[in-house]
């Protein structure tokens, strides 16, 4: 993860933690007050850490108080920072993705509308691209007009074969034929770019569960990964998307995108914290580059930048 690029924004977490645990300069050492506490919490609430998060971290740093391992600052940053990463990790290794162990490796890509799916398919090929991996995108968004259009100058751009539905058509039948094609030409990589859907369009998450079911009769064990993009400066609407999304066709994991710019990275805490899902890359940019592992050491770091 460009450690750089992430660095370079301007969260400034830390620096608003910072100010507020060294109004008194001897806080630390006497213990957080109640009302530095609430302040911290306030601070993490804002910044859409979301209750859970928020209430964890908390209550981590209190124990640690009365435990009297907090005396400086930089004990509360370390505390932080060891904390932060508990809270983000999930035994996965940064930047790798589930496999099928034989044939085409089937990646389903959902989400509601405009949080960046096809951006991130396009950036998903780019990358396996780079890995030497032949891919497939294909474009299952039938529903809104010109989405087709979109995704095949993603693949003319990145030199990759696209199967493409026709508007109003069945993105199921799309994914399955593709599905065919892509056996047909040993194809190491199926993307399948869907419609943005909101939960409480009933008929379309019904379409979605049928992509998702037709997809897993063709080649058993598919789709292998059916990621989940979240856009990461919605806050909490995020982790309800991902809440119903869930419901409906079990994701194995999240892409968060929009982190760029966001002063609100504490969002992507908060998803992995009740959500439950790992969190597998983050978008930082429209680039086809802009797509990065998501590596929780990294990511504590970003947020405890010294650079408020
Ligand atoms: N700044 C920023 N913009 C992004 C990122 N990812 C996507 N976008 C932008 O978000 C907008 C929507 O992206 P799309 O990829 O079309 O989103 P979508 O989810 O496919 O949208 P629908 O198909 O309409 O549901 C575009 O302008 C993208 O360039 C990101 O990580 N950072
Ligand atoms: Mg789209």
């Amino acid at each position: 993860m460009a450690g750089t690029r992430l660095s370079a924004q301007k969260m400034g977490l830390w620096g608003r933690i910072k100010r507020l645990a060294l109004t008194d300069v001897g806080a630390l050492v006497r213990g957080l007050r109640a009302e530095d506490l609430e302040a911290l919490e306030r601070l993490l609430i804002e910044a859409d850490f979301g209750v859970p998060a928020t209430m964890d971290l908390v209550e981590g740093l209190e124990a640690d108080v009365r435990r009297g391992t907090l005396k400086t600052t930089d004990d509360l940053h370390q505390a932080l920072d060891d904390r932060l990463q508990s809270l983000l990790a999930d035994g996965d290794t940064p930047g790798d993705l589930r496999r099928a162990d034989a044939g085409p490796t089937v990646i389903l890509v959902v989400g509601v509308n405009g949080v960046g799916k096809t951006t991130t398919t396009a950036k998903l090929a780019h990358r396996l691209q780079r890995e030497g991996r032949s891919v497939l995108l294909v474009a299952a968004d039938t529903y809104r007009a010109g989405a087709v259009a979109q995704l095949e100058i993603w693949a003319e751009r990145l030199g990759v074969p696209c199967v493409s539905g026709i508007a109003g058509g069945d993105p199921a039948a799309v994914a399955f034929d593709a599905l065919d094609a892509a056996t047909a030409r040993g194809i190491d990589t199926v993307l399948i770019d869907t419609a943005g859907r909101l939960h409480t369009q009933d008929g379309l998450m019904d379409e979605l569960r049928k992509v998702h079911r037709v997809v897993g009769r063709r080649i058993p064990g598919a789709p292998h990964e059916t990621l989940l993009v979240l856009d990461g400066t919605v806050g909490q609407n995020a982790v309800q998307q991902g809440r119903r999304f869930s419901e409906a066709v079990a994701p194995t994991g999240i892409i968060v995108t929009k982190l760029d710019g966001s002063a609100r990275g504490g969002a992507v805490v908060a998803l992995r914290r009740e959500l439950d899902l790992p969190i597998r890359f983050i978008g930082l940019g429209e680039r086809l580059e802009d797509l990065e592992p998501f590596d929780p050491a990294i990511y504590a770091g970003y947020l405890l930048t010294d650079d408020g």
